[in-house]
């Protein structure tokens, strides 16, 4: 097993110390990223002590820690998974052969742009949510937002150690270029649609690491299964990180959905806005907002793109293992295309549905949060229901994009979509009813009103722990 580093200046577990020259370019990139941090990370709370767990080691027990940290001294850390032993690639055309350890010279260009579009997305989400600290319903959410903020942050160094390590200059221009690419900006966005969106309040939040960081989840699975080692293992220990970052989506929406429960059930009309709770609609609009742009990341239906990526064994399936056929061959599958102006269904290569494939696995997941949050519903005895709205609905990549399907999936005239389009998007009055309600609570112990206690604090502390000294 590679030992850990922990008292390096980078702490890491892939013998830094033994390569001189990255580790020189490594500590040129460190206080470039620290200077991207302090301008772009979380507004306000730069020198607040913050209870954060660490990642120290690889091993499944005990690979964190947890300690009171201000997060510009966060030991932003290398790790990349244990190796398995003689791995073979595991599907396309060179199913069998070593994985490689090195970069294979006509990959290389292909390879660079899946981890600079990876490594994109972790700076742009610390960049969506850096004023969000503001107003925080608990010291409890402040936490978790602040957790998942230096965990993108420790993602962004796991890619750049690959751009460092593995595609010498052109790889420092990238790790350069990703701490200069702003969420948001005009001149010089991220790269994917999704990231360049504002993320001003907590259901916005909750949503994005509900839906978005679940695109991550099957993003990082699927090159976790890469033929490229280094990048299967940097993504495997990813992986245990994001965890947490969906839980925190799951759950919040669940707290919410719990929250407007109780409040609709306490006023006497009915009305939980009386209250000065979140309306079911309102939840729903912003679901289905964060639902599609999530949808998007996973590229169009049909892509030449991805059928490569398999070919080649860069980019596989959602566990890979699972499949009996790892070269998807000959095989064809079902989707729904739109034919002068119909919608009809067709059968394609799989190969070249590669990226629906991976969205089907990602709906599934999404349909069974959605079924958690539904049970709650039901257990306070409301008959409203949230759902997921078609993969049509509201997309701005592939098949479907920029065409008018309502959150059912059926096709309607431009202007009857623009007409009902309050009914289902989050409109200027939803926006400015739930930051009405973004008012921070910053006692240990307390909750905004429209939000419930979580079930349990963090890592065995109570909720009324004091999550952020903010003394
Ligand atoms: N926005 O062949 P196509 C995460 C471009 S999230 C803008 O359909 P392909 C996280 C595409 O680049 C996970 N452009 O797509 C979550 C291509 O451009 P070129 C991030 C888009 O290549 C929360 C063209 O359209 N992981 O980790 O099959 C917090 C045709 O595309 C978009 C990855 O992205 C879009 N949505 O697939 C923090 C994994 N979609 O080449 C972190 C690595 C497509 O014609 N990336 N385009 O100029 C990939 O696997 C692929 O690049 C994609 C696109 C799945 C994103």
């Amino acid at each position: 097993m590679s030992s850990v580093d922990l008292s390096a200046r980078i702490p890491n577990n892939v013998d830094l110390s033994q390569d001189n020259r990255l580790l020189r370019a490594l500590e040129q990139w460190q206080p470039n990223y620290l200077a991207w941090w302090r301008e772009m990370g979380p507004d306000g709370f730069q020198e607040k002590e913050v209870w954060l767990r660490t990642a120290v080691s690889v091993d499944a027990e005990g690979w964190a820690q947890f300690d009171y940290v201000k997060m510009p001294d966060y030991r932003w850390g290398i790790f990349l998974a244990e190796p398995t032993a003689e791995r073979k690639i595991g599907f396309g055309d060179l199913l069998g052969q070593p994985a490689w350890n090195v970069v294979p010279g006509e990959h290389r260009n292909t390879l660079r742009r899946l981890i600079v579009t990876q490594g994109d997305t972790e700076p742009a989400s610390v960049e969506q949510q850096r004023r969000l600290g503001q107003s925080a319903p608990s010291l409890y959410d402040l936490r978790n937002l602040f957790q998942v903020n230096v965990e993108e942050g420790r993602h962004l160094w796991a890619m750049v150690y690959l751009l460092h390590r593995h595609f010498g200059r052109d790889g420092r221009e990238e790790a350069e270029a990703l701490l200069q690419r702003r969420s948001g900006n005009p001149d010089k966005p991220r790269i994917l649609g999704a990231f360049n969106q504002p993320i001003d309040n907590w259901l916005d939040f909750f949503m994005f690491t509900m839906f978005t960081d679940r695109d991550g989840k099957y993003q990082l699975l699927a090159l976790a299964e890469s033929g490229f080692d280094p990048l299967a293992r940097t993504t495997r220990f990813m992986l245990t990180e994001e965890a947490h970052h969906m839980f925190v989506g799951e759950t919040g929406v669940e707290r919410m959905v719990q929250r407007t429960a109780e409040l609709t059930k306490l006023d006497p009309n009915g009305d939980v806005r009386t209250q000065g709770g979140l309306p079911l609609d309102v939840i729903q609009k912003h679901l289905n907002l964060w639902f599609a742009l999530s949808l998007d990341l996973f590229g169009g239906e049909i892509s030449s793109n991805a059928a490569s990526f398999f070919a080649a064994g860069l980019k596989g399936r959602y566990n890979e293992e699972r499949y009996e056929d790892h070269l998807a061959l000959g095989q064809p599958y079902r989707m729904t295309v739109v034919q002068e102006g119909r919608v009809v269904e067709e059968e394609v290569p799989l190969r070249t549905a590669m990226n629906e494939v991976l969205r089907d696995a990602y709906v599934e997941d999404c349909q069974r949060g959605v079924d958690r949050w539904n049970k709650r519903l039901a257990d306070a005895g409301l008959s409203e229901r949230l759902r997921l709205p078609s993969k049509r609905f509201y997309r701005h990549i592939g098949l479907y994009a920029d065409l008018p399907f309502d959150p059912e999936g059926r096709l309607l005239a431009k202007a009857d979509w623009e007409r009902r389009r309050s009914e289902w998007l989050p409109a200027a009055e939803d926006r400015a009813y739930v930051d009405s309600l973004q008012k921070p609570v910053r006692e240990a112990g307390k909750i905004a009103n429209w939000l419930a206690r979580p079930a349990r604090g963090v890592k065995g502390l109570p909720f009324e722990h004091e999550y952020v000294r903010l003394d």
